[in-house]
């Protein structure tokens, strides 16, 4: 009688599942970045930023007054940053996140996250 599976049909698949934990893997790497947003003269520049999924998004103040960033629904939302200072988020799901800055909420900005 013969086996449902060979040993060579399970190195097959063995090897198959290796290279697409490979490729899942890569796709994870190549999605996940950096990007900046300053934060001067009482705006977020750029104002809209596009990125992808797993981005580590860092806003960096170059006012000479303190900021913060308040995502709309609470999703995020930071201390108080001085000159110079920094505040970074990690977006991990698709869609569009307004902000504003806490303490002038004049300000606003905007994160869109793609796949
Ligand atoms: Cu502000």
């Amino acid at each position: 009688m013969k086996a449902i599976f060979t040993r060579r049909d399970f190195a097959r698949l063995s090897l198959a599942s290796l290279v697409l934990a490979a490729a899942v893997f890569q796709s994870r790497a190549r999605a996940a970045g950096k990007a900046d947003v300053k934060i001067d003269n009482f705006a977020f520049a750029p104002e809209a930023l596009t990125v992808h999924v797993g981005t580590t998004v860092t806003w960096t103040n170059r006012d000479d007054i303190p900021h913060s960033i308040v995502e709309s629904n609470g999703l995020f939302h930071s201390q108080a940053f001085d000159t110079n200072g920094s505040y970074s988020y990690t977006f991990s799901k698709t869609g569009t996140y307004d902000y504003v800055c806490g303490l002038h909420p004049h300000m606003k900005g905007k994160i869109i996250v793609m796949p």
